[in-house]
């Protein structure tokens, strides 16, 4: 059993050490615990200094693509460089790196796929009340989302077995966090979560420079996510709450016509037919958003397989570049493929020999 610890770092060369210095070389249950930096296009020496520390992998985005971006490439090269389980950890030490053993706990005994580090967000002491509160909204409107019950969406100290992990498609550019637990809910995949400790705060958030930009982008991200997967939810709503509101304006001209003064209540009219019109636009945008989420499990679906596929094939990892004092273990490609058929579909000399010898 292989675990890959990943972080996404943009430029943490000043973080950097003190975070892999907290990090396990060996976890029980594990026959190799590696680690791999995602450089999103840092500016700094972040990757002399991760190799410096014993990186093990590196995977060097060209340039910066955001969090969410450099978490799926490291997720796919931690399956290509052969992992079982993948722990996802922030540079900046925010995690305290032991608790690695606690978040591999569940899927090592079978009761996960997926583990989110709780960090009891209310006892954390830098975090203000407004950050707290707003903590607790948005992870409770994830639950609602996903049909889960982890406490802490936002948790970037996350675990996921080979799996889970092969199943994970990240389309939002700004948030992985939210993203991946609606889509592990939607997938029925099994998640759990454990307490885990934080370090006190070493720097600012880089992701959310206020506390606006922060609920303005979780606040688009949970709704843009949900309606992906739940389209008919979303704008049945809206169309039978604006569909109510015109039948109103209706009943008032009605009301107002029976009474002799229609004339003078037109304007109800021609209101209650705009909110009825925009309420069948609704309506429609749900049934076509409803096609478009069955497309969305289809592509999911081919996806799933191609990466299968790529595992097998043993396809490199994109930007990778390995540690020459550390080098990797791959697994063997060849270990599984099918012996090759000539064009007309009967084997080969080649493949008789191969079997032959087999
Ligand atoms: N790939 C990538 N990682 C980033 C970027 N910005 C921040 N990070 C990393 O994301 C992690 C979380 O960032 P951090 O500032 O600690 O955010 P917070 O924990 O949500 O306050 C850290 O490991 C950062 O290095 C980025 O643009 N791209
Ligand atoms: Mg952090």
């Amino acid at each position: 059993m292989k675990l890959i610890i990943q972080i996404p770092c943009f430029n943490e060369a000043e973080q950097l050490p003190r975070t892999l210095a907290d990090l396990p070389r060996e976890v029980e249950g594990f026959d190799a615990v590696e680690w791999l930096i995602v450089d999103d296009g840092s500016t700094d020496d972040t990757v002399a200094v991760a190799r410096a520390h014993g990186v093990d992998h590196v995977v060097r985005l060209t340039n910066n693509k955001g969090l969410a971006a450099g978490f799926q490439a490291g997720l796919d090269a931690c399956l290509k460089l052969g992992a079982d389980v993948v722990v996802n950890t922030d540079a900046d030490n925010q995690y305290y790196g032991q608790d690695v053993v606690k978040l591999v706990r569940p899927i090592l005994e079978g009761r996960a796929d997926m583990v989110v580090g709780d960090r009891e967000v209310t006892n954390i002491e830098h975090f203000s009340w407004l950050k707290k509160s707003l903590q607790r909204l948005g992870s409770w409107v994830v639950r609602q989302a996903s049909s889960t019950s982890v406490p802490d969406t936002t948790s970037g100290f996350r675990a996921y077995n080979r799996e889970a992990a092969i199943q994970m498609l990240v389309v939002s550019k700004f948030t992985y966090t939210l993203e991946t637990i609606i889509q592990a809910g939607k997938q029925l995949v099994a998640i759990d979560h454990v307490p885990i400790r934080t370090n006190p705060q070493t720097r600012e958030s880089r992701l959310f420079p206020s506390m606006g930009a922060y609920v303005r982008r979780n606040a688009i991200s949970i709704f843009r996510i949900y309606a992906q997967y739940e389209p008919l939810r979303v704008f049945w709503s809206l169309a039978a709450l604006i569909g109510l509101v015109s039948l109103a304006v209706w009943i008032r001209f009605v009301v107002a016509y029976a009474e002799g003064n229609g004339k003078g209540h037109v304007q109800s009219l021609i209101l209650g037919a705009v909110l009825f019109i925009a309420a069948v636009v609704l309506w429609a945008l749900g049934v076509i958003g409803d096609l478009l989420a069955a497309q969305r499990v289809m592509t999911q679906k081919t996806f799933e397989r191609v990466r299968r596929i790529e595992l097998e094939l043993g396809v490199e990892p994109s930007h990778y570049e390995s540690n020459p004092a550390h080098p990797a273990p791959r697994r063997d490609p060849s270990a599984s493929r099918p012996a090759p058929l000539a064009s007309d579909g009967a084997p080969t000399e080649e493949t008789v020999e191969e079997t032959v010898e087999v």
